[in-house]
């Protein structure tokens, strides 16, 4: 899906800002009709909210942050007149968890899934110079049959509870932009780009594909134009599909990014998108970028701040990819879910490498019962009970949406369908290989894996024999061994050798290792919790990479301190970050920075 853009063809307007807000305390909302008045009309209570911010935050209101259900979002929306002789678009870059959104009195929108995008052609509706209300009702609740999964249970007293069977607060809204723009009636509906580069000859290729709609779609030709930074020409080609071939091209590399721009024209419509060239190729256990192999540094992050929850921000982001360079990390994941488009946007300009994963997370009872404290789970993981053939059915559609919006970034060179399920219980295969085969159809130009949870060994992993790369979160020294990490080095070093037999040939990427740490606690001993113990830790991992060939890379957990569901295992979230949640160093970063700038050279 191609996000918004402005050039001569295109206007867009971003509908941010302060917008009417209600929760919906008694879910009576959707019966009542809410969307057909002004907020303020149909309930007691509204107040201003922020677009785009996680709700939950905003307020020093617990009812408000551990709300479970339903919470509505109202404004006013004014197209140009200009725009009516054209096609207007309502999108939302995300809503979370689920979104229904009405025009007036008119439902115009529906989708689940919170971190992909969603629009609608809403130009019939318009009215030249008219305020139109824009009502949005967004849903947080999980349940087993959604990306991520979740249950909702209800208390005693009445109170529904959502337990989350991942470890990051539930943040739920409007947390990315919302936009109306315009492109005219007949327009390019979609652009697929893959590109090659090849380090013999410096030659490159950018294949695409044009998918036009609208009317008359037929009479016109297509124009598609290959330009380099200065904007000189440096191909072309006509047609829906065709492949520009640029004898001497500039790659697009990790730490060094190179942007060509690939402008469509087709009637009146112009669309471009920024092209890195560049290979990847996973072979004899190495992962290579334009034919050289790449040693992954860095970490798996999260969409995670002060107040704003998850939502995007551009001065976060800036500052984050200048400390991801300070510390001398060149890639990181998309733990665990779709991040914002601008991130991945960023990502293709500053040479950052992306592993781009699903909102898949906690597919796991073990896991689970610890953070939802949830003692009476299904006995089976993989039953119409639990995660089911709707759940997969779910999780499909996320990785198409993954994909659709994701595809054409030079940044993302793998994609993760999932983390941490648990792949013992029967059935654990006949749910994931599908996914990885479809994963595969949909984009045979990017390696693919699923992120695999310490319990589960080589010998009983499902699916690892389907994926090209083994991504491997390891706890040693922290959930196992804890304290010790002699016996965590040991340990460490046994079980990934086991796996590296198990699978010769594929690269491993250690996509998850760490400890919490409060910042501030020294300890002469390494006693846990404390920074030196997280400085010994990683220094202690980084040793036993470097003892295994098949290891190409090292992600720790976390770049920085997140926000959790409460719980006796976090103590004000999630404190394994290298950074603190408001991005100051604990020790650790300067361990990290030190290896990864020596590991660069
Ligand atoms: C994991 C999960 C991650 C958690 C982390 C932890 O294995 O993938 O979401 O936050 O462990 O700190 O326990």
């Amino acid at each position: 899906m191609l996000k918004p853009i402005e050039n001569a063809a295109r206007e867009r307007k971003a509908l941010g800002g302060l917008w009417h807000f209600a929760v919906d305390a008694d879910g009576c909302g959707r019966d009542q009709r809410w969307w057909l008045t002004l907020l303020a009309e149909s309930c007691a209570t509204t107040r201003d909210i922020a677009v785009p911010a996680s709700y939950n935050d905003l307020f020093p209101d617990a009812a408000i942050r551990d709300h479970v259900g339903d919470v509505w979002y109202q404004t006013e929306v004014r197209a140009p007149a200009a725009w009516l002789e054209q096609r207007v678009v309502l999108r939302f870059d995300a809503a979370t968890h689920r979104a229904t959104v009405w025009l007036d009195d008119i439902e115009v929108l529906h989708h689940e899934g919170g971190y992909t995008p969603f629009e609608a052609d809403v130009t019939h509706l318009l009215q030249a110079g008219k305020a139109h209300r824009l009502t949005v009702c967004v849903n947080n609740e999980l349940h087993w049959h959604t990306i991520p999964p979740g249950r909702v249970i209800t208390l005693p007293d009445g109170r529904k509870r959502q337990q989350v069977f991942h470890d990051f607060f539930n943040y739920a809204g409007l947390h990315r932009p919302v936009w109306l723009y315009s492109t005219p009636k007949t327009y390019i509906a979609d652009l697929t780009v893959v590109t090659h580069w090849a380090k013999d000859t410096g030659a490159g290729t950018v294949d695409f594909k044009v998918e036009i709609a609208g009317n008359s779609s037929a009479k016109l030709s297509t124009q598609v134009i290959l330009r380099d930074t200065q904007g000189c020409e440096v191909g072309r080609s006509d047609g829906h599909s065709g492949r520009i071939a640029v004898p001497h091209a500039t790659p697009w590399q990790p730490g060094k990014a190179y942007l060509y721009t690939l402008e469509v024209e087709h009637g009146n419509d112009r669309y471009s998108v920024a092209v890195g060239l560049r290979s990847i190729e996973v072979r004899d256990s190495q992962f290579l970028i334009n034919g050289e192999p790449f040693y992954f540094t860095g970490f798996g992050k999260h969409e995670d701040s002060a107040v704003r929850g998850k939502a995007h921000d551009d001065a976060l982001m800036v500052h984050d990819f200048a400390l991801l360079d300070w510390v001398g990390a060149n890639s990181f994941r998309t733990s665990h879910y779709p991040y914002a488009e601008e991130v991945l946007d960023f990502a293709d300009a500053q040479g950052i490498v992306v592993i781009d994963e699903t909102a898949a997370v906690g597919m796991n009872m073990e896991i689970a019962r610890k953070l939802a404290g949830a003692s009476d789970l299904p006995d089976e993981l993989y039953s119409e009970d639990a995660i089911s053939s709707r759940t997969q059915a779910n999780h499909l559609k996320a990785i198409r949406e993954l994909v659709a919006r994701d595809k054409n970034h030079a940044c993302v060179v793998m994609w993760s369908i999932g983390n941490e399920p648990d792949l013992r219980p029967k059935g654990s295969g006949e749910y994931f290989a599908p996914l990885l085969a479809a994963t595969k159809q949909l984009d045979p130009s990017r390696p693919i894996t699923l992120v695999n949870v310490m319990m589960v060994g080589p010998e009983q992993d499902t699916v690892a024999h389907l994926q090209d790369v083994i991504c491997l979160n390891r706890y040693w020294g922290w959930y196992i061994e804890g304290g010790d990490l002699l016996a965590a080095e040991q340990g460490l070093e046994a079980d990934l050798k086991a796996w590296a037999a198990k699978h010769p040939g594929k690269p491993i990427v250690i996509t998850e290792y760490g400890a919490d740490t409060m910042p501030g606690l020294h300890s002469i001993a390494p006693v846990m919790w404390s920074e030196s113990y997280q400085s010994e830790l990683l220094a202690m991992h980084g040793r036993v990479f470097d003892r295994i060939p098949a290891v190409v890379g090292e992600h720790v957990w976390n770049f920085a301190d997140f926000a959790t569901s409460q719980g006796i295992m976090r103590v004000g979230g999630n404190k394994k970050g290298v950074f603190t949640r408001e991005r100051q160093p604990k020790a650790a970063a300067h361990v990290l920075r030190q290896r990864w700038q020596t590991l660069s050279v």
